[in-house]
């Protein structure tokens, strides 16, 4: 058996999804996702440029040796472009090979270890009662677990934090302007002051029994960072993400320090190498890596496993700039993984992102099913691929009031 080519599409509804396509010899093909958000051309140029005209010949079986094979020849290591580029190939050849098998690709993992995967939404508002109302309708829908996030009083409306997160479901290519990324305002003091107190009002209005998850989206300093985490305790989060930036891998071990707040990062790492120090010496709980930007399916199952070593669980990135195709991946390593914890979702699920993307998974009540079908599940209509064409997105970038560049 032999990959005999393999295409790359840019484009969807509201979204540059990177969608790769690898022909083999034998009529089956397999489908993967190299989506890095608002630079999508670049790991689709990987693919064209450089990838694909060492593919062709391959044997598709051989998903770890053709993952060896990219990650040791390129030399220069690791980075998101590359990754996202591998990642798309492995979950591609994993789809191969699910369906050579007959078998859903959770069955080559091990199997189901539960029947359902806890998703959690998110819930935004430009003010506190916004936000509730937004927390009210995902209740109503049967989740069990909201992220929350909210516009600060005094910060300019939208704040540059509850957009951190409306933006999500919404087009990244609005953000530019003209002449450059829509600018978005931050002030810690303001945010330190609110945040925590709204965070016991969600409590007093919704109770206990909600999972409640907050993303602080990388705006802290180490030591606001300790006192926030130390001052929500009371709320007993299910995770607090991404406090200070990832890169600061100590930061986390002094803000451990000072509280047991649940943390979750991991959703900018592209290796296994980013998330080893901060699993082994348990400066996290849940591991928020994905499978387009860490590599695949090979990759992302040895951080799981790693994690699973040291009590980390999953809380795997799903933001809408990864396509049925990725989050088909991620849920059937969820579906297996012993120590998984839960997924994060936002529901594109518009009826063009369903006809581009045809699948039976299936998310039910805050939970997410997986299908029987061989292979990822996901399939990959070329033709109304051809509905869409690439359109230059960004994020928006942070500024202090005074100007000063921030953390996005
Ligand atoms: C999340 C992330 C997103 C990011 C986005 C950037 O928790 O889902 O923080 O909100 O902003 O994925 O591309
Ligand atoms: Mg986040």
């Amino acid at each position: 058996m032999k990959i005999t080519s393999a295409k790359v599409f840019v484009g969807g509804p509201n979204k540059n999804y990177v969608t790769l396509k690898i022909m083999t010899s034998e009529g089956i093909y397999g489908v993967g996702d190299a989506t890095l958000n608002n630079r999508e051309t670049l790991p689709a140029h990987y693919l064209e440029e450089y990838l694909i005209p060492c593919l062709v010949g391959m044997d598709p079986r051989n998903s770890e040796d053709i993952w060896q094979y990219f990650y040791r020849g390129a030399y220069f290591r690791r980075g998101p472009i590359a990754m996202a580029a591998f990642g798309a190939i492995d979950m591609a050849l994993w789809d191969i090979k699910g369906k050579i098998a007959g078998l859903p690709v959770y069955q080559l993992l091990g199997g189901k270890s539960r029947d359902g995967a806890m998703l959690y939404a998110h819930a935004s508002g430009n003010d506190l009662e916004d936000l509730m109302d937004s927390i009210a309708y995902y209740r109503e829908q049967g989740y069990q677990a909201v992220r929350v996030q909210c516009g600060i009083p005094g910060m300019p409306k939208g704040g540059g934090y509850a957009v951190a997160d409306k933006g999500d479901t919404q087009n990244y290519i609005t953000n530019f302007t003209g002449n450059g990324p829509k600018i978005e305002t931050w002030n810690t003091d303001k945010y330190m002051r609110y945040m925590p107190d709204a965070l016991g009002e969600i409590r007093d209005r919704f109770g206990w029994d909600m999972k409640l998850l907050h993303d602080v989206h990388h705006r802290l300093l180490p030591r606001e960072a300790a006192q926030f985490a130390k001052e929500v305790e009371q709320h007993r989060l299910y995770w607090l993400e991404d406090p200070t930036p990832a890169e600061d891998q100590d930061a986390l071990a002094f803000i451990r320090q000072h509280s047991t707040t649940p943390l979750a990062i991991g959703e900018v790492f592209n290796s296994i190498y980013d998330c080893n120090k901060l699993i082994q010496s348990n400066l996290i709980d849940f591991i928020r890596v994905s499978a387009t930007y860490a590599g695949g399916i090979t990759s992302l199952k040895r951080i799981v496993d790693l994690a699973g070593l040291h009590n980390v669980q999953t809380g795997f990135h799903g933001a809408p700039s990864h396509s049925p195709i990725s989050m088909a991946a991620q849920a059937h390593i969820n579906a297996w993984a012993p120590n998984f914890g839960i997924q994060e979702y936002l529901v594109l699920g518009t009826t063009e992102c369903d006809a581009l993307f045809p699948s039976e998974h299936k998310a039910q009540k805050g939970f997410f099913y997986v299908s029987d079908a061989p292979g990822l599940g996901v399939d990959f209509d070329e033709q109304e691929a051809g509905r869409y064409e690439f359109k230059r997105g960004y994020h928006p970038v942070a500024r202090l009031e005074d100007g000063t560049v921030w953390n996005y």
